[in-house]
């Protein structure tokens, strides 16, 4: 992360979410100033543009795209927007290996979390052994038989390690596997049970607001970067505005009240700042819809700048 371009790659994409609005989330904190912000901390930032949803052809409910055939197959799901879904991150995972190709420190903007398919697609072509820290409320660990919805923005996280729908898994062909005792989810209060039952199965670390409430956020962290530091090559950050407490962050879809305070979530930022461990990074669930007076957008902004090497002193 230290002394790299950042190259800020949006993608207003919020089909994989509850409701509508999270598509707004880039634009909206690019205006609140998320680039002077950075470049005031003397980071080059390098504007990449948007992701952008290629047409996608009318298909029946029953039928998805095959990226590598370019054929619509049956899909027999309930897996809303799959082929939107499908082209979008497929489009996404390119853009994003290309970046970490450059050399520069990829930051991208959401959208709901569905398009973490694709980012974290592109990000494991470079990286042999990754790992992840995802804050969130939620486990996003559901697949289409678990989910109590059908929408994908819950079961991204399962998809990135290779569970769910294979046109999804299909995504992240050729790239490295994912090591789940390397994925550490931060701030979790909401869990179906299926999902409890991956955490459990699959030996993903899951630190819950009791862990929070418990530990604190400093040793939550400490042991979050501990194991995702050790034996990996690089670090994502998957950051689901959701994670803070509604009070704090109202502009979001699917908010959950007792979560991560305005403080602890500074605080867990500018620790990954001094790990110096976080290689690509992404903040998502932002709905300008619902916020209030900007306090989501401002926040997300803010915490984005603690990330990348703000201090108050
Ligand atoms: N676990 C539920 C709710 C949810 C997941 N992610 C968000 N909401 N943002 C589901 O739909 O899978
Ligand atoms: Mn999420
Ligand atoms: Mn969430």
């Amino acid at each position: 992360m230290r002394n790299k371009a950042v190259s800020l790659l949006s993608v207003p994409f919020g089909l994989g979410g509850a409701r509508q609005g999270a598509e707004l989330g880039p634009k909206v904190l690019i205006e609140a100033g998320i680039v002077r912000h950075l470049t005031n901390l003397n980071i080059q930032v390098i504007n990449e543009g948007e992701v952008i949803l290629p047409p996608v052809a009318a298909a029946s409910e029953l039928t998805a795209i095959d990226t590598s055939t370019k054929q619509f197959v049956s899909a027999s799901t309930n897996l809303k927007y799959l082929n939107e879904i499908i082209m979008l991150n497929t489009v996404a995972a390119d853009r994003v290996s290309n970046i970490v190709e450059q050399g520069h420190f990829p930051l991208i903007l959401g959208g709901d979390h569905s398009i973490s398919i694709g980012t974290i697609a592109g990000i494991r072509r470079h990286y042999r052994n990754l790992g992840v820290i995802w804050f969130d409320a939620h486990g996003d660990l559901n697949t289409e038989a678990t989910s109590p919805t059908g929408n994908i923005h819950g079961m991204s996280l399962a998809v990135n390690l290779g569970q769910g729908h294979p046109l999804l898994t299909q995504i992240h062909q050729s790239a490295y596997p994912i090591d789940p005792s390397k994925v550490v989810i931060i701030g979790a209060r909401s869990l179906d049970q299926g999902e409890r039952e991956y955490i459990r199965s699959f030996g993903v670390t899951c630190f819950t607001m009791h862990d929070i409430d418990r530990k604190g956020m400093l040793r939550v962290m400490e042991e979050a970067l501990a194991i995702v530091g050790s034996g990996t090559d690089g670090v994502h950050l998957s950051f689901d505005i959701d994670s803070l407490d509604p009070y704090e962050a109202p502009g979001t879809g699917t908010p959950v009240q007792g979560g991560v305070n305005y403080r602890e979530a500074h605080l867990a930022l500018e620790l990954m700042h001094e790990s110096g461990l976080i290689t690509s990074a992404e903040f998502v669930e932002v709905n300008p819809t619902l916020d209030q007076n900007k306090r989501t957008v401002l926040l997300a902004n803010g915490l984005i700048c603690s990330l990348l090497g703000q201090t108050i002193l």
